[in-house]
């Protein structure tokens, strides 16, 4: 800030401090003692509705898997423990950071490698994107992995990723890494074992707590976290076309439902919420915004999303296993000509444990 020079004043009439002097020099003495006024900043610290500095943003995968081949021929899976390129948001280059709050990247994991067990109180969700036939183990169990699987990995629990098949595998990895490391609360370990031992047969979880039903004891195994750890796609596609057949279509969302943990009927993870959505053919969708900002994956289909804010708007085009993301309170729309499946997670959970989160349907 430039001063301005001060006035002259008539003899005789005591001088007053220009303000802006004095302030600046108040702020130079005190800045040593990391002191610093409030008042300079305070619209910025509490904006009238959120501010985020996060760009709306797409991947078309056909740009991105050269690049994932080519990571497969620089490094293996198991020299780079993941070996994941990082979808990272334009406008927070270098944070690995998709939002403020959430971690995007895809996982290639060639046949025959693994990527070595280890644990962290990340949470993480794997969305299976290409290929069929890896496996991730949690807890002893593996879950084979196909295209619009939805897979968790509970906070604190030892995973590695395994491909068995023929072909290669690519997943969407979502974690609340910026999340908890904003926190100060991350944690990691390497296990002694590069996989770890099968003690539990394929489908055990989902038997148990996937047809609507509980064991009669113990039913926390993962504290807040879900104890189903596979989504299968089949499940979730049915019941899109089912409704999208015999439901009304929401004029905002099509027909989307979230995934629950089957224990609470909340989120899967305690930091993400997940979302499956069919939009019907000749869908022209409502606009709105809520202050999770949300990661994309496409499963099926072609369409089109409108993002506004402020200013700006956006519009991206996409098709299958492209990616993308709709920053907080950013305005959006969908439309779809062919019909299409989306599958998105964001960190609504958190917003909702706090009492913040807010949702506004437009017309
Ligand atoms: O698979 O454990 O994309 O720890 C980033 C960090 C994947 C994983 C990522 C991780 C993992």
């Amino acid at each position: 800030m430039s001063a301005t020079p001060p006035e002259p004043v008539p003899a005789g009439v005591p001088t007053p401090q220009p303000a802006v002097n004095t302030r600046q020099q108040l702020y130079r003495d005190m800045s040593p003692l990391n002191l610093t006024p409030l008042w300079e900043v305070l619209h910025a610290l509490v904006p009238p509705q959120p501010a985020t500095p996060c760009a709306a943003a797409l991947w078309r995968y056909d740009e991105v898997r050269p690049f994932l081949m080519r990571a497969g021929e620089a490094i293996t899976a198991e020299e780079a423990v993941r070996r994941v390129l990082i979808l990272e948001n334009p406008a927070l280059r270098g944070q690995s950071a998709v939002t403020q709050s959430l971690y995007a990247g895809l996982q290639l994991i060639l046949p025959g490698e693994v990527a070595p067990s280890h644990r962290h109180t990340q949470s993480a969700l794997r969305f299976i994107v290409e290929g069929a036939g890896a496996y991730t183990a949690v807890d002893g169990e593996r879950t084979t992995m196909r295209p619009g699987d939805f897979i968790i990995t509970p906070s604190w629990t030892w995973h590695d990723h395994g491909n068995d098949a023929s072909e290669p595998v690519v997943w969407l990895d979502g974690l609340d890494i910026p999340m908890i490391r904003f926190l100060d609360a991350g944690f990691a370990q390497n296990d002694t074992r590069k996989s770890q031992t099968v003690t539990r047969a394929e489908g055990t979880s989902l038997a148990r707590y996937g047809h609507n039903m509980a064991p009669v004891r113990g039913d926390a195994p993962y504290g807040l976290t879900s104890p189903i750890f596979s989504y299968p796609y089949e499940r979730s596609r049915e019941a899109l076309h089912q409704l999208e057949r015999d439901a009304p279509i929401d004029a905002w969302d099509g027909v989307k439902l979230r995934y629950i943990n089957p224990a609470t009927g909340g989120s899967p993870m305690p930091t993400m919420a997940t979302f499956m959505q069919r939009l019907p053919a000749g869908f022209d969708g409502k606009p709105w915004r809520q202050t999770d900002g949300a990661v994309y994956s496409v499963v099926e289909g072609h369409g089109e999303v409108l993002v506004q804010h402020g200013e700006q708007t956006r519009r991206f085009t996409f098709g299958p296993r492209d990616h993308f993301v709709i920053p907080s309170w950013h305005t959006a729309s969908f439309r779809s000509a062919t019909g299409c499946v989306l599958f998105s997670y964001s960190d609504r959970p958190v917003h909702q444990a706090l009492g913040i989160h807010q949702e506004e349907r437009l017309s």
